[in-house]
């Protein structure tokens, strides 16, 4: 049956045509509506839960009927989107942004007040939806809230997990896991159910001749599961335009369940092949940095891939263009090596099932494809086992032998007789077993490979990429410096912030045009101006101090300067030289006069962040800053002078209330370590200074904000590798200061010195790979300057806002628009024109 409604029938559906809420008075309708509809609720019976539900079911449907109105539009023009593939959207809360972004949240507060309700606490009902780690995640939902802005026809391809990252929660100082079960109650997405696709897997390869005796290859499966769609719509800031986010979601297919087995009486196990199928999207992998080779995690990056590009493809053959417009119409952006079997996949659905030469098809796939690389972390870089391949995805491993056989024969052209030479770059590691190198394949089958900041793409082409610029030259490689939303990370978190930003600049555009910061640099010395700048801060402070008492039971003084470091817990951003740092501080403070400790500016510690469950050093760091918080914080000779918190699961919803609390934040990875890293961007943003290592994207955020407003420290990149070779090979001197902080915990300070043996070795003993003590006499000189600093108030105002009018370049805009321009080639399509 044709689906599309006959022209002469349209006026009528046009009448009917749902509208959007434009004032208080149809807000309070439509929820109230869905109250007693949708929920099946009444005035006797609405709670705070109800009440965020009928304000996210009002918002969503103003939501759905301009996304309805994107996709029709960007269907009719026709003109090339760009597909974001990413293992990991960390999104947060959606309520509030969507409230913004429509630039309505003033009259819900008013109509929530009028029937009773405080929007903040219909806000906070909300779960987060945390389908991600850390950093990588979330640059992939600031994409989502760019691309939308900007205009661009862009969707984001995910996975639905069941599970999204665990809950953390603190027993006895331990981290423990809790499922984050959060589909309850979740009003933002769409199940299509009539959007399916088969995904096979195992099986064997046919090898056949078609009628013209062309040599043609099958893939017959062993086993087939379904893809179910369900679309959230992603609204742009004060546009009309809201893309799609589109979650796979896996089920048994339809002739899966085995009627046999269940009318034989055995309906366990016929129900247990459904479970089976179930489980490729059930959890996220909950490693940041670190790839396992899990059968699960490769059934789950190729279900996903094969799921979307059987969906683009779909919508590219509707046109009913040629082959060769493919590139012209599609980009697919590849977040990290995870989707790389898209590459494979989009090969194969060329040569087997759309019958094109080998050549012709690689044009297309290298003219669609290109590839971020996020990190530098051997542990991090993907590779599969050539046995575990070869049976899950028999056609895909022959084609990737393909693709290495020409791709190697190419090099060999052009470096005859460099063995070493072909075997680094070679797709197939020579291991026992032989391993995939997925990072190869996504290079050779992208047009452009980018990193994610100046150093990081640096270091990419001078070291694990090398091979490569030399065979395709520098072009190929690119950097685009990562960036954050300004209106989730400064608009939403720091609503008063803003407001002074807007009344101080005569409006809101600079959160469409963030370089507009700049003008803020004419207040400096505007003595009101900087009042209320440090009035929102103290604010906000209090209102992380709140947060804190909540989750710790822990009352901070808010007039301590607030020290922060929340991020996925790893050796290498080294949490444990923080810790050990505040260990010196505790040591330096006790062997002080009271006469001394007068002078001393109080500092609150705060701490957060997950470790992966497996990853036990992460865990012990964890431990470590509980155990020394439980002494700090009751050492009554010590009392607000300092005290230690760990808020437990850090997460997006915490992240907007801590970001704009800090006076200053820690980013203190080892040198080439971070690729890039965006919280320094958050914390800077909201008037945080920040201690940090030249690393990453601290680096660009001194050239644009001035050293004098940041406080940097430690090794370069460029010495890492000498001071490593040094710790083996040299004799390995422990920092004098490090050394006593080691004795105090091997004397049971912290409680049982055993729990701390596997930290303390790894610096003392086993080479120090993360150059702790290496850098711990700069960390510690550097704090002692962050104390003398703060205590000239005027000054460090003077710096949080001179950097806050500097940080234009980190906006999420910028770097939607370089790869716009640099790697997609797509044009924005503003909606609210007319066609
Ligand atoms: O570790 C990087 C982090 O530095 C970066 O900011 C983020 C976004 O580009 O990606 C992280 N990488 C990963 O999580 C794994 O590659």
């Amino acid at each position: 049956v044709e689906a599309s409604i006959p022209e002469p029938l349209r006026e009528a559906w046009r009448k009917h045509s749902a509208a959007e809420f434009t004032s208080k008075d149809e807000f309070e309708r439509e929820f109230v509506r869905h109250i007693e509809t949708t929920l099946a609720r009444s005035l006797y019976n609405c709670d705070e839960l109800a009440a965020y539900s009928g304000t996210a079911l009002a918002f969503r449907d103003r939501l759905i009927i301009e996304w309805n109105r994107t996709q029709q539009r960007q269907t009719f023009t026709d003109q090339k989107r760009v597909y974001y593939l990413s293992l990991e959207f960390l999104m947060g809360r959606a309520l509030d942004n969507a409230m913004l972004n429509v630039g309505m949240k003033d009259v819900a507060r008013d109509g929530l007040a009028d029937l009773g309700f405080r929007i903040e606490d219909a806000i906070s009902q909300e779960h987060d939806a945390a389908l991600g780690n850390g950093g990588l995640g979330r640059l992939a939902a600031c994409f989502l809230d760019s691309m939308a802005t900007l205009n661009y026809p862009a969707w984001g391809y995910g996975l639905r997990y069941r599970y999204g990252i665990f809950k953390q929660e603190i027993v006895n100082g331990y981290q423990m896991e809790i499922p984050d079960y959060w589909l309850d109650n979740n009003p933002w997405e769409f199940p299509r159910h009539d959007i399916t696709v088969d995904i096979q897997f195992y099986g064997h390869v046919r090898k056949y001749q078609d009628e013209d005796g062309k040599v043609c290859h099958s893939w017959e499966a062993g086993e087939t599961v379904q893809a179910v769609a369900y679309d959230v719509p992603i609204p742009g800031y004060r546009t009309k335009t809201t893309n799609n986010l589109r979650l796979w979601s896996s089920k048994a297919s339809s002739g899966e369940f085995d009627f046999q087995k269940f009318n034989a009486g055995d309906y366990e196990s016929a129900v247990a092949d459904q479970q089976t199928a179930e489980t490729i999207s059930a959890v996220l992998y909950p490693n940041d940095n670190l790839e396992r080779g899990k059968e699960l995690r490769l059934k789950q990056q190729y279900f996903w891939c094969a799921a979307s590009l059987y969906d683009i493809v779909r919508r590219f053959k509707k046109t009913n263009r040629a082959w060769s417009e493919f590139p012209d119409q599609v980009a697919i952006q590849l977040n990290d090596t995870h989707p790389t079997l898209a590459i494979v996949e989009l090969q194969r659905i060329l040569i087997d099932v759309e019958g094109l030469e080998w050549d012709e098809a690689w044009r297309i796939v290298i003219g669609t494809f290109g590839y971020t690389n996020h990190t530098v972390l051997p542990e991090a870089l993907e590779k599969w086992s050539v046995p575990l391949m070869q049976n899950l995805l028999p056609r895909h491993l022959q084609i990737i032998y393909d693709i290495n056989l020409f791709f190697l024969q190419s090099v060999e052209k052009r470096f005859p007789n460099d063995r070493d030479m072909l075997s680094r770059v070679s797709i197939i590691e020579e291991s026992h077993p032989k391993m995939v190198r997925m990072a190869h394949i996504a290079i050779i089958g992208s047009h452009k490979v980018n990193g994610v900041a100046e150093l990081h793409s640096d270091l990419i082409k001078t070291t694990i990429f090398k091979d490569f610029v030399e065979i395709y030259g520098p072009d190929r490689f690119t950097n685009v410096t990562n960036g954050i939303t300004p209106r989730r990370w400064l608009h939403q978190a720091n609503p008063a912030l803003s407001a002074l930003i807007a009344e101080k600049l005569g409006g809101y555009e600079f959160l469409t045009d963030l370089t507009l910061l700049d003008k803020l640099e004419a207040f400096v010395d505007d003595k009101k101006f900087r009042q209320e700048w440090a009035h929102i801060k103290a604010n906000n402070k209090l209102r992380l101090a709140r947060l804190i008492k909540d989750v710790t039971g822990y009352s901070v003084n808010p007039n301590s300067l607030f020290d922060v470091q929340v991020k996925r817990i790893h050796e290498y951003k080294r949490q444990q030289l923080n810790i050990f740092g505040v260990i010196h501080r505790y040591l330096s403070l006790k062997a002080m006069t009271p006469e001394e400790r007068k002078k001393v500016v109080p500092r609150v510690s705060i701490f957060g962040g997950k470790a992966a469950p497996g990853y036990w050093m992460a865990k012990s760091i964890i431990y470590l800053i509980n155990s020394v918080a439980a002494v700090v914080n009751k050492d009554d000779e010590i009392g607000d002078l300092l005290k230690v918190i760990f808020i437990e699961d850090y997460n997006v919803s915490k992240a907007e209330i801590i970001c704009p609390a800090s006076d200053i934040s820690e980013h203190i990875s080892t040198a080439g370590t971070e690729a890039s890293g965006t919280s320094n961007m958050k914390f800077v943003l909201n008037g945080g200074l920040i201690i940090g290592t030249c690393d990453g994207a601290n680096i660009e955020i001194t050239r644009e904000i001035g050293e004098q407003n940041i406080f940097l420290f430690g090794n370069l990149a460029e010495d890492v590798e000498d001071l490593r070779h040094r710790h083996f090979y040299g004799g390995f001197q422990l920092d004098p200061q490090l050394k006593r902080v080691f004795e105090t915990i091997k004397e049971g300070t912290f409680g049982d010195p055993s729990s701390f043996n596997s930290l303390i070795s790894s610096i003392e003993e086993h080479g120090d790979y993360y150059l702790v003590s290496d850098d711990f006499n700069s960390y510690i000189a550097t704090h002692e300057m962050v104390d003398k600093e703060f205590q000239n108030q005027e000054e460090w105002l003077a710096k949080s806002i001179t950097s806050v009018a500097r940080m234009g370049f980190f906006s999420m805009d910028r770097v939607t628009n370089e790869y716009a321009d640099s790697i997609w080639n797509v044009e924005p399509l503003d909606i609210a024109d007319e066609a």
